[in-house]
């Protein structure tokens, strides 16, 4: 990973760092390791939106190890910490599966406002930045708004966008855009849809009809399915992210945002629970700032 990048990992996440590991380095600095100090440090993780099934696993890993291994101060306790979290977080550590050929799909799915049309505008630069050919298909139909937003990120990235007018059916803007992407020659399909709350049954059926239309232009393709997660929300994401996966089958995730929030350290839970690989990270505001998923730079970020 380049050090611009790693910089703006570290600057975005400075609001967790705070909660989780200045918190930690607090308590735990000049005590001896005893049971008082371990509960501390679970109202710490908890506070962090590690979430109560992660900390009791950290927790534990943390007691028995710190005992087997005769660890004695906070300072080679973080140390365990960070390996423990290390441990968890490799786990969901993966990259987009673009299929083996042409074009690529990519879905992306979310509540309102969780940052898919924004995730889409900064992956599309960084695809037309490595030389492949770029479609925006404008499936959010719901807002006229939505469709504007979709064609300036493809001015503004170097795309083309298939769009219908508003109210259209998503899947119709689906199939023209695969199909024109076939026909043409395209790369990468990245398909923005509608804001939907994982409650509404029609609209998470309208998805499956979405993966239909693409699975019948590309039978052998994989559709990586993305759902974008806020990471402002923290651990409530999860809840939303269990009815996404169960309405289809969900194969990466992106938390948005971290930036903003000192909730990061739901990523923990999220990787723990949901067992599917995060694939991105949105740190910022700007193109860079979307970050393939690294849990070694994401932990050392956190910690250093
Ligand atoms: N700070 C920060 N803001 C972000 C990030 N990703 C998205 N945003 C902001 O979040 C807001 C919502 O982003 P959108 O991309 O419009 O979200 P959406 O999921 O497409 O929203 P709907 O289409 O309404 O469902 C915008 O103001 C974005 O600039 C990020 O990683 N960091
Ligand atoms: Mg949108």
């Amino acid at each position: 990973m380049f050090k611009s990048m790693i910089s703006k990992l570290r600057e975005g996440l400075k609001k967790t760092k705070k909660q989780i590991s200045d918190s930690f380095n607090t308590i735990s600095f000049g005590r001896t390791i005893d049971e008082s100090l371990f509960e501390d440090i679970e109202m710490v993780l908890l506070k962090a939106d590690v979430g109560l099934k992660a900390t009791e696993e950290i927790i534990n890993f943390l007691r028995e190890e710190s005992k087997k291994r005769k660890i004695k101060d906070g300072e080679e306790l973080r140390e365990l910490l960070k390996e423990k979290l290390l441990d968890i977080l490799k786990k969901c550590e993966g990259s987009l599966n673009l299929g083996n050929s042409k074009p690529a799909v990519i879905l992306f799915l979310g509540i309102n406002g969780s940052g898919k049309t924004t995730t889409i505008g900064k992956l599309s630069a960084q695809f037309v930045n490595e030389g492949y050919s770029v479609v925006l298909a404008a499936a959010d139909t719901f807002r006229a708004a939505a469709i504007d937003q979709l064609e300036i990120w493809a001015e503004r990235s170097g795309a083309r966008v298939v769009k219908h007018s508003q109210g259209a059916d998503p899947s119709a803007v689906v199939y023209d855009a695969v199909n024109s992407a076939v026909s043409r020659g395209d790369d990468v399909v990245l398909i923005d849809t509608a804001g939907r709350l994982h409650t509404k049954e029609h609209l998470m059926k309208e998805l499956q009809k979405i993966k239909r239309t693409i699975k019948k232009i590309l039978p052998e393709q994989p559709v990586e399915t993305i759902l974008v997660l806020d990471g402002t929300i923290g651990q409530n994401s999860i809840n939303q992210a269990k009815t996404f996966k169960e309405a289809t089958d969900v194969t990466g995730i992106i938390i948005t945002k971290l930036d903003g929030t000192a909730k990061g350290g739901a990523i923990i839970p999220i990787c723990q629970e949901l067992c599917i690989p995060v694939k991105f990270i949105g740190v910022g505001e700007d193109i860079e700032d979307l970050q393939p998923f690294d849990a070694k730079n994401f932990v050392d970020a956190l910690f250093d």
